[in-house]
């Protein structure tokens, strides 16, 4: 190993994972690297086998120390993981703020009911939610108003661009300054066409919308953080058109802004009110997203129905094994998915992704 020569470099200093290669994580250190100076603002980094050993995953927006930093290869090994502040499944992200969800005006139209799936969704992350509406370039003036006018009473302020207008980015960039945000949304936005406006350096791929859907082409395939000119890190993700919603009943009705301002004032009879048939509840009435709170409402509780299906089944065939063995011994779980560890599913999945980008951009290049 050598020995750095600015004396701000310490030992084990502290960085940000940015991106998750195979075995090996890109680390963005917090002070000075003597690598900036060759135009390299990263360590390729494996995992101490210690970590390995107490099941320690490293996760994209991790932050950690890394020792033995060699500044000549511009390699280093990941020693620690610093505690999480937030955890997101999809895309795997630790240490998020905010989530800025992005659907476009039209092509493909805007759906008012997936974008109010798509924001209860963000809303359930715990996370600040922001909204931007894209291609105000294809629809008049009149119809934008409309959809502004419309999503404030659901209590959102969205932010209209046209990136082939090339709009004015200041209010975003505000916005998203020293901050981790989360840019999702539904396929052909223009997630990446916005990254891309942000941070002219990366110039991510951007697909044509096809067929006669009006959808994107899945472009970006894996997550990675980049840094905004003015500080802060953006992590693209992959678009996808219908997300779950994993919730439990009980907590759906707070993911919508319209729910928590009449709950300010008053409070429904029963603490546990779904806001359906209720007696003096003060959540059920005309506003125009009720319809969509009931439908999403049947699906969470299908859904918690199956969890609890599933850990009767597990349970069930945990008392079979455990014959003869303390019957009371049950391994604790965690409440959401949003805080468990990746499963080795998503990490092979992304693992797969990784590969095939790889491999394509080596076919690219060819
Ligand atoms: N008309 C119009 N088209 C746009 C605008 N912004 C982006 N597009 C186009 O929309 C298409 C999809 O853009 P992408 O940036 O790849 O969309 P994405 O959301 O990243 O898509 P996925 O990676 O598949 O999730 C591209 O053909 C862009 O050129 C805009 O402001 N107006
Ligand atoms: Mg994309
Ligand atoms: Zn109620």
């Amino acid at each position: 190993m050598s020995a750095g020569s600015n004396s701000q470099v310490v030992h084990a200093p502290v960085g940000t994972v940015v991106a998750v290669q195979a075995n090996y994580y890109r680390v963005r250190l917090d002070t000075f690297i003597p690598l900036e100076a060759r135009g390299v603002d990263y360590l390729l980094c494996t995992r101490r086998s210690r970590l390995k050993k107490i099941g320690q995953q490293v996760m994209v927006g991790d932050r950690v120390a890394v020792e033995e930093p060699d500044w000549v290869d511009g390699r280093g090994a990941i020693s620690d993981v610093k505690p999480r502040q937030t955890q997101m499944d999809r895309p795997p992200v630790a240490n998020a703020n905010q989530i800025l969800l992005v659907f476009a005006l039209a092509e493909p139209n805007l759906d008012p009911f997936q974008l109010s799936r798509f924001l209860v969704k963000a809303e359930s992350t715990g996370l600040a939610v922001s909204l931007c509406l894209n291609k105000s370039d294809l629809i008049t003036p009149e119809m934008r108003q409309k959809w502004c006018d419309r999503l404030h009473q659901w209590g959102y302020d969205p932010t209209t661009i046209s990136l082939h207008e090339g709009s004015s980015l200041t209010a975003l960039q505000h916005q998203l300054a020293n901050t981790i945000t989360i840019v999702s949304g539904p396929s052909g936005v223009g997630k990446s066409s916005l990254i891309n406006q942000l941070i002219p350096a990366i110039d991510l791929r951007v697909n044509s919308v096809s067929g006669k859907l009006g959808r994107g082409r899945h472009t970006t395939r894996h997550v990675e953080l980049f840094r905004l000119p003015d500080g802060g890190l953006l992590a693209d993700s992959p678009g996808f058109n219908q997300p779950d919603l994993d919730c439990t009943p009980t907590e759906l009705a707070r993911y919508f802004p319209e729910v928590r301002q009449r709950l300010i004032e008053k409070s429904c009879q029963f603490s546990n009110c779904l806001h359906r048939t209720e007696p003096n509840c003060v959540v059920r009435g005309t506003w125009e997203r009720y319809d969509h709170y009931l439908t999403f409402l049947d699906e969470t509780i299908a859904h918690k129905e199956t969890l609890n299906h599933s850990s009767q089944v597990e349970e069930s065939t945990k008392l079979m094994n455990n014959k003869g063995e303390d019957q009371l011994q049950v391994e604790p779980k965690l409440a959401t998915k949003k805080y468990r560890q990746p499963s080795r599913r998503t990490q092979k999945q992304t693992l797969r992704d990784l590969c095939h980008d790889i491999e394509e951009s080596r076919t690219e290049s060819d």
